[in-house]
């Protein structure tokens, strides 16, 4: 495949996702596949670059609600295809994870992603959904033996929740069993420092990485 019709493929699938075209998205996403192209470029070539963008027409103000609810649909339909294949078969070795977007936060998509690439690389994820409340949590590590618990907030309100699940778990006496994690694109590391985390990551990736060191693996 030359390098024209490979970046073809990728700003097709990137507009179709824009356009909220789902089935387009699909089958854009099917073709680069059998095209040969890797799972981890569309994701990071096409779909976060869609998502920024949906972002940018929202902020500006020719995006509504509805548009970026579209967008969204179109890229799960890409992601449902791209899943699978980067969740891998890796056994579980490394530990459990249980993994959510906190309360009042229904942003699922990059959660999802940290969700497959940990899957991908080698942990059992326990997948909580979004608008998890605290008290899911503390049963995550409590009642499921999470080693881990992920937290993930896209909005600067929500945030918030991450320090309350910190607290929830060491109201419940087991914020000692679990290390915490936390992501998403408003919190860093001086946020995840501020309160309590043990760790954050900017991306999915980071995260597997992140995960790993926290459970004594190097690799
Ligand atoms: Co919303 N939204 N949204 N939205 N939305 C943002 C976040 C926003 C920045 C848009 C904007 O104004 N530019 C803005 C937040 C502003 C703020 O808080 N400062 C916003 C707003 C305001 C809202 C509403 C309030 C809009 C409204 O109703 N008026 C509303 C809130 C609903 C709610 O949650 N209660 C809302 C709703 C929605 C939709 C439902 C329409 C839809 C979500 C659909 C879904 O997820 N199922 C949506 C979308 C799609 C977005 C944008 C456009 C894209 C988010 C996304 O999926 N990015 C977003 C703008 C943007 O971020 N550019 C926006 C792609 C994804 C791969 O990246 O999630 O950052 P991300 O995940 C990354 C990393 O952050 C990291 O790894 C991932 C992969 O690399 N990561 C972790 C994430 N979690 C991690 C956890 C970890 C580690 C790493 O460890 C545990």
């Amino acid at each position: 495949m030359n390098a024209e019709s490979t970046g073809s493929l990728i700003a097709v699938l990137r507009q179709a996702v824009i356009d909220g075209q789902a089935k387009e998205a699909a089958a854009a996403t099917e073709r680069a596949l059998a095209a040969g192209l890797a799972p981890r470029a569309l994701v990071d070539e096409a779909l976060i670059p869609a998502m920024d963008e949906a972002g940018r027409l929202f902020e500006c103000g020719e995006f509504f609600v509805p548009e970026l609810l579209v967008a969204a649909r179109a890229l799960k339909a890409s992601q449902a295809l791209i899943t699978p294949l980067l969740a891998g078969s890796a056994a579980a070795a490394f530990g459990r994870i249980a993994i959510g977007t906190v309360k009042g936060d229904m942003h699922d998509i990059g959660k999802n992603l940290v969700v497959a690439l940990l899957q991908g690389g080698g942990f059992e994820v326990i997948d909580l959904g979004a608008d998890v409340p605290p008290e899911r949590f503390v049963a995550a590590v409590a009642v499921d033996g999470a080693d881990i618990v992920g937290l993930s907030a896209l909005l600067t309100t929500t945030m918030l929740q991450m320090k309350a699940t910190v607290q929830a778990l060491e109201q419940a006496g087991v914020r000692g069993s679990a290390k915490v994690i936390v992501g998403g694109a408003p919190v860093t590391q001086r946020f995840a420092d501020e309160i309590g985390a043990d760790g954050f990551a900017d991306n999915a990736a980071a995260a597997v990485a992140l995960a790993r060191r926290l459970m004594g693996r190097t690799a």
